[in-house]
């Protein structure tokens, strides 16, 4: 690899300018390093050169590490690429404009000097992927800006900005300029104000933060005090505090050795894996096959929502969030009324909490508008359906909105089970018809999952995605079936928690289960709080519409007693007023024993793992069957759903991840074994078995046929 390529050198009035280019945002790939080292030497034996300026090619500085060399051995690391920087005899100043992240904020921090233009993004987002900084980040950081903010910086892995890099003097100076050349020229012209300057201000060799800090009698007590225990859970944040403690108490290369050792560590560990691979599978979500390679897809500009319930408000705040205006429409005042006030009431907890400005509050609402007539929205740029869930209703609305919206409008639904084809057949125009449908919260969670329809055209689709990245979602395709990918795949989950109950397992046994692996909560807790009644309606339909399906006795039982959570103070836990902690309640052990004796079920105890594996196992043998069908392209978007859909636990890389790290062929068996024992819902899929039988990994699994 000719290094040469990845680091463009020039020398400018005596400024050495070093270029490091790897678009699109300048990852450290192989090559790169070598480069930026060969560059430095050159410059520092260079007689006519008196500074250097290192900078990144693009809209971009470095967004760190390359992560796809993760695993392989790269020939130099960022530990001395970045060592090579501080140590050189000339000056050499960092010019950032975009992302300086991970490795390439170190590299950063081991130059002499760093401007930044205002769009710079500043931070260590290592602890995301499972890892620490191992370039000397978290050497170099503590000694710059001191142990407590290094701290937080690595563990929350935030950005900050410009100003802010200025304020905490992580950055020099902000410099007002627009684009790489702009940028260039004020570097060369810095760098020329710093030639002469002596001694060089090596971030390596301060000594005043950790000083400051180390005064203090309550340091290193207070520093472990200020690690939020969330962060601590994961084996990289345990060994960031261990490093920015060593920052403190330890010279820098018994520091950097130390941040050595643990980074190689955490790179090998699996939470490190399933965090890298997490990272991947949500961008690989994001790319359709069949598409074309240079499509530009339009933005949705303006956009509008045909109901302003629950679903429509969230969505309506999402589109207002991310800058687009929004039209909600609704078929009554009161409705429409209900609707902005539970928009506005949304953002005033935001604004209470913290969390938003009022300025930013007033900026969003005033980018949402209420209206009644269908005329009001068609010159909309798309149109979200967010209406109940009942086909009539949604083939009226269809019907309108082909009557009145401008050709070329995205016409989308919010449905989470109806057949997308049903609402194109009630328009002349189907293949502008899709899905998106958004999981509640729609302005929290992360998912949109967009449903193509058989007559979905691949330009609608390419746009209904980007439509759904701009507002900060993270999208991912799936064919029209019932439930569509997501909820499809995690049904069997939630039927096997239930059945379980029936068979002696306990509600607060299975919250123990699922928060051990890394849930925030247990289903149970959770389906206090969302409501048991809101799935109670949507179990009737389907028992309604097949005579088949197995009814959920239990849930069923407690909403018809009234206990339908939280909000009537019992629900599967009983709750004090006021007190939103759950409690066991002995009335639900007899509520559960009653139904197992009329349905003349035995009950048994339960292991923890055998928890676990029957509602995993029950959904990874239904993703095999949605691939199987088509109905997904691959067998990590499933993962990018259930961890953007369903707060799967990151740190397990999604439900395929995981399936993988058990092993298709135990998962196999084991659903053979359920199938016997309980019946068709078991059935293996083919393609499970197929899996199976060739050793290979459900991950990687590719939809079986076209998404339709
Ligand atoms: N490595 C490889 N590819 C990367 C990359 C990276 N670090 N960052 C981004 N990309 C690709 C990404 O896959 C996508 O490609 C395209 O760039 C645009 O990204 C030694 C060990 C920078 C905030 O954790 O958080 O340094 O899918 O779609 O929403 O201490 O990407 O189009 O083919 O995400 O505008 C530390 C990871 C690494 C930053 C941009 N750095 N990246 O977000 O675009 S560890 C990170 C991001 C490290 C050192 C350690 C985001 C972004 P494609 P995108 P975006």
């Amino acid at each position: 690899m000719d290094q040469r390529e990845f680091a463009r050198y020039e020398v400018v009035d005596g400024v050495a300018v070093i270029t490091l280019d790897n678009p699109p945002v300048n990852a450290l790939a192989p090559g790169m390093r070598e480069g930026l080292m060969a560059g430095v030497e050159r410059a520092a034996a260079d007689a006519a050169v008196t500074a250097i300026v290192v900078m990144g090619a693009g809209a971009h500085f470095v967004a760190g590490a390359d992560v796809r060399q993760f695993g392989k051995v790269r020939p130099v690391s960022t530990r001395a690429s970045a060592a090579a920087l501080e140590a050189c005899a000339k000056p050499v100043t960092a010019a950032i404009d975009g992302y300086a992240l991970g490795g390439g904020l170190e590299h950063a921090l081991a130059c002499h000097y760093r401007i930044a233009t205002a769009r710079a993004r500043l931070g260590v987002p290592e602890i995301k992927l499972g890892l620490i900084p191992g370039g000397g980040g978290t050497q170099r950081l503590p000694r710059l800006v001191g142990p407590e903010l290094a701290l937080d910086l690595i563990l929350s892995g935030r950005q900050l900005t410009a100003a802010q890099g200025l304020a905490l003097g992580l950055v020099d100076t902000v410099v007002d300029a627009d684009g790489y050349e702009a940028l260039r020229a004020q570097a060369i012209a810095y760098a020329g104000q710093v030639a002469a300057v002596r001694p060089l201000p090596r971030v390596g060799e301060r000594t005043d933060r950790i000083a400051a800090a180390t005064s203090d009698p309550a340091f290193p007590a207070s520093l472990r005090k200020a690690a939020p225990a969330k962060s601590l859970k994961l084996l990289a944040g345990r060994h960031a505090l261990a490093c920015v403690e060593a920052a403190a108490t330890a010279t820098l290369d018994e520091g950097i050795a130390l941040e050595q050792a643990l980074f190689n560590e955490l790179e090998n560990s699996d939470e490190s894996r399933a965090l890298r691979y997490a990272f991947s599978a949500e961008r690989e979500a994001a790319k359709l096959p069949g598409a074309p390679v240079d499509a530009r897809p339009d933005p949705v500009r303006s956009a509008a929502v045909i109901g302003a319930g629950t679903m429509g408000s969230g969505i309506a705040i999402a589109f207002a969030d991310s800058g687009v205006p929004v039209r909600v429409l609704e078929s009554s005042a009161e409705a429409l009324e209900r609707g902005l006030q539970r928009i506005r009431d949304t953002y005033a907890t935001r604004v209470k909490r913290g969390s938003l400005s009022q300025p930013a509050m007033d900026e969003c609402l005033g980018r949402i508008r209420g209206v009644m007539q269908y005329e009001d929205i068609a010159d909309c740029d798309a149109v979200i359906e967010a209406v109940f869930e009942r086909v009539d209703i949604k083939q009226e609305v269809f019907a309108r909105l082909d009557q009145v919206m401008k050709p070329g409008a995205l016409l989308l639904t919010n449905s989470s089970a109806i057949d997308i084809d049903v609402m194109a057949a009630a328009t002349g125009r189907p293949g502008d018809v899709a899905g998106a449908h958004f999981f509640a919260p729609a302005n929290v969670m992360k998912l949109c999952e967009v449903v193509r329809g058989p007559r979905t055209s691949m330009d609608t689709l390419m746009r209904t995605m980007k439509m759904g990245r701009d507002m900060g979602k993270t999208c991912a395709v799936a064919g029209s079936c019932d439930g569509f990918v997501a909820n499809r795949s995690r049904t069997p989950m939630m039927t096997e928690l239930m059945l379980m109950l029936e068979e002696g397992a306990r509600p607060e046994q299975i919250d123990r289960v699922m928060v051990a692996f890394g849930y925030p909560m247990g289903p149970f807790a959770v389906n206090d709080i969302s409501g048991l009644d809101v799935s109670y309606e949507g179990r009737k339909r389907r028992a309604a519409a097949n005579p088949d399906y197995r009814k959920l006795h239990v849930p069923d039982r407690l909403v018809d007693m009234g206990r339908k959570g939280q909000k009537t103070g019992a629900g599967w836990y009983r709750y004090e007023r006021g007190d939103r902690t759950p409690h066991v309640d002995p009335a639900v052990e007899d509520i559960i024993g009653t139904v197992a004796r009329e349905l003349g079920i035995t009950q048994r105890s339960f292991s923890d793992e055998e928890i676990l594996q029957r509602q995993l196992f029950a959904s990874v043998n239904e993703a095999c069957r949605i691939l199987e069908e088509g109905k997904a392209y691959r067998g990590s978007d499933v993962d990018a759903m259930w961890l953007h859909g369903f707060g799967f636990p990151r740190h397990r890389g999604g439900l395929m991840f995981w399936a993988d790290s058990v092993g298709a062929a135990t998962i196999y068996r084991q659903v053979s074994q359920w199938h016997e024992a309980y019946g068709p819902r078991w059935k293996p899929s083919a393609l499970l078995a197929k899996v199976a039988a060739e050793g290979g990994q459900l991950r990687e699994l590719r939809g079986q046929a076209e998404p339709a």
